[in-house]
């Protein structure tokens, strides 16, 4: 088994569900991203524009402004970098700027050009799951009778299939199920379960559960969600089974929570007790 690549989240934006807000400076971006490294991310996920449900979208100058500054200071310091962006225009700047990934959670639905940079440039290509933008994508949760693991696959495979014919080689693409993007919390369970099927595309997978609100609402009290900074330990479990199902990255923000978790699998994987410069038979 191999361990799943952690990608570290930098948004860059005022109004992400997640951590909006605390870091749209360019500054405290920097810094987050640098601390994410030192934390053990092996790579991370650059991204100007909310995709929480009801966002609007900034303008492409604006996205730009966000993240063009971030990616040159974070690739300057030795970062592997992927950004987080639905234009082309938005992943050709990136690429410019020393990005290596392209993170498309449209898959290439929201503008095909993007599939045209990507096919022009050796970087590798995220296809998220996506069904439509954020302030529209509550209304498409119904899966019809094939459910939504089945539908999952079968438009991923068609993403798939247009993003070959695009120009870009397969062994450059990972797919990605697209958590709590016009998915219901039950939907995101069943996804989860049945991964499966979306690894039977024959492409690596990324996953991007962290703190999303499926989490908040297992951890429910009177109804009430679990805070959005709250839901870590539920996270781990998932991030530990997750690397026990051999997803190859995971898409988080609290990389010291997974890389402690990833740590325990792979002790009990490999049955060597000496990770991370514990001695073998140091009790303390
Ligand atoms: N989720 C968000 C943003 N980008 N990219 C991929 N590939 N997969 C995801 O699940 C995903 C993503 C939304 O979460 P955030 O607002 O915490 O970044």
């Amino acid at each position: 088994m191999t361990r799943p690549r952690v990608m570290g989240i930098v948004n860059v934006t005022p109004d992400s569900f997640s951590d909006g807000g605390l870091y749209a400076d360019a500054d405290r971006a920097i810094e987050h991203g640098r601390q994410l490294l030192a934390d053990g991310a092996d790579l991370l996920d650059i991204g100007g524009e909310s995709t929480r449900p009801g966002a609007t979208r900034p303008v492409v100058s604006e996205e730009l402004d966000r993240v063009i500054p971030v990616i040159t200071s974070l690739v300057a310091m030795g970062a592997v970098v992927s950004v987080d962006t639905m234009r082309g225009a938005v992943a050709a700047a990136a690429l410019e700027a020393g990005a290596q990934i392209v993170n498309d959670v449209s898959g290439g639905l929201a503008d095909p050009d993007i599939l045209t940079v990507v096919a022009g440039s050796e970087a590798a290509y995220v296809a998220m799951h996506w069904r439509a933008h954020a302030t529209a994508m509550a209304d498409f949760t119904d899966y019809g009778p094939d459910g939504v693991v089945e539908s999952v696959r079968r438009e991923l495979g068609e993403r798939l299939d247009a993003i070959i014919a695009a120009g870009i080689a397969p062994e450059r693409v990972l797919l990605d199920p697209g958590l709590g993007f016009a998915k219901t919390a039950e939907q995101n369970w069943e996804l989860l379960r049945g991964l499966a099927a979306i690894e039977s595309l024959g492409r690596p997978l990324l996953v991007g559960a962290s703190r999303k609100s499926f989490l908040g609402g297992l951890l429910a009290v009177d109804g009430q969600p679990r805070e959005v900074g709250e839901r870590e330990f539920a996270h781990a479990a998932l991030v530990a089974l997750l690397a026990q199902r051999g997803v190859d990255c995971l898409r988080v923000h609290d990389v010291r929570a997974t890389c402690d978790a990833l740590a325990v699998v792979e002790a009990m994987g490999s049955g060597v007790a000496a990770v991370g410069g514990i001695r073998q038979g140091d009790a303390s």
